[in-house]
């Protein structure tokens, strides 16, 4: 079969909705393109580990010590997950390790700002988490078999994170004045960053059409990101407190929020490495994965005596 006609079938099987499979043909473009975003999703996730890490030692209470050692620990297995997924398109994990280590692979710019206090913690897990699902429900569906199915387990963890992030919110806003300022300080400074993780607008996102059209993605930016504004201004009301955005206004013409301008120049500041901890998370990374070498190693040495094992003992069989 010719190139155009193999081509042809598979973006007849894409428009019916069927799942393109590791084994199936696809153009060197989709696997591509997929290979890009599903490892900068790996590696979101292995990065977001990170500012909260820093406070499992400082949770309040031994309950919210838990709930967050649960969640970091949910995080690092989403990156093997989508690692897994990715290692399914014919490239090595170790490989995609060092383009993140060595800043070439792109990571969601959100894990690029400070976690200063305990609402912090609050406020990335409703708000981070929440754009996260938002953009995550809609990739349970999208075209590749085993990105969609490490999605759909993915989406159910991340519901629980959301909830742990708004319950510690709920619970500073209905305490002390002080806290509640904590609260108000720690939307203030997340709620803008949270809206740029769903990347720039439609009109300058270059892979977004080409990504629609093989439905690896399945809305566009603004969609997912308005959608998102429409969900959590409401959340926000109940807690108390106010969306540092003063031309956020109901539209009840188009039935959406209307919102201020995103600062797009920050955005790309932090993608070209400049962003407040951008420095600080690739040192923590890089030193987490060279002293975590003799654990690979050892699982490596113990995967090899079990298989050299398997062999003998089916050789005498
Ligand atoms: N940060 O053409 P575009 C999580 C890049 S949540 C950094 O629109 P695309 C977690 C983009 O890669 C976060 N880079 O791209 C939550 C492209 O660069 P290149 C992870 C960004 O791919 C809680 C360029 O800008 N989620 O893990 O069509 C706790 C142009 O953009 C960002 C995912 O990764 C950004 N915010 O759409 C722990 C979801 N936005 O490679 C962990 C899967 C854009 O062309 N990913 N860029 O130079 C996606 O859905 C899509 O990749 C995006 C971007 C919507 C993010």
């Amino acid at each position: 079969m010719n190139e155009l006609t193999l081509e042809q079938e598979f973006q007849a099987k894409i428009d019916a909705d069927l799942k393109i499979e590791p084994k199936d043909w696809m153009p060197d473009a989709y696997r591509k393109t997929l290979i890009r975003q599903i490892s900068q999703h790996a590696h979101s996730e292995i990065v977001g580990m990170l500012p909260e890490g820093n406070w499992i030692s400082r949770a309040p209470s031994l309950r919210r010590k838990v709930a967050l050692l649960a969640k970091v620990q949910d995080e690092g297995g989403h990156g093997l997950y989508l690692y897994s997924a990715t290692e399914t398109l014919g490239i090595d994990r170790e490989e995609l390790i060092e383009d993140l280590h060595s800043g070439k692979a792109k990571y969601s710019s959100i894990f690029n700002y400070p976690s200063l206090n305990w609402a912090d913690i609050g406020a990335i897990g409703w708000l981070v988490d929440g754009a996260a699902i938002m953009n995550q429900v809609a990739l349970c569906r999208t075209s590749y078999g085993p990105y969609a199915r490490a999605m759909v387990r993915i989406c159910k963890e991340e519901s629980f994170h959301q909830r742990q992030g708004y319950e510690i919110l709920l619970s500073l806003c209905r305490g002390t004045e002080v806290q509640k300022r904590m609260a108000q300080d720690a939307i203030n400074r997340w709620w803008w960053p949270s809206l740029m993780m769903f990347g720039p607008p439609d009109t300058d996102s270059p892979n977004s059409e080409q990504s629609m059209k093989w439905r690896i993605k399945r809305q566009s930016n603004d969609e997912l990101r308005q959608r998102f504004i429409d969900m959590t201004v409401p959340q926000a009301d109940f807690l108390g407190l106010v969306v540092p955005d003063p031309q956020l206004k109901w539209n009840e013409e188009r039935g959406h929020y209307d919102f201020g301008p995103i600062d797009w120049e920050e955005f790309r500041n932090v993608l070209k490495g400049n962003g407040q901890c951008n420095r600080q998370r690739m040192k923590d990374r890089i030193k987490a994965h060279e002293e975590g070498a003799w654990v690979r190693e050892a699982a490596m040495a113990y995967a090899e005596k079990r298989s050299r094992r398997q062999e003998q003992v089916s050789s005498v069989a």
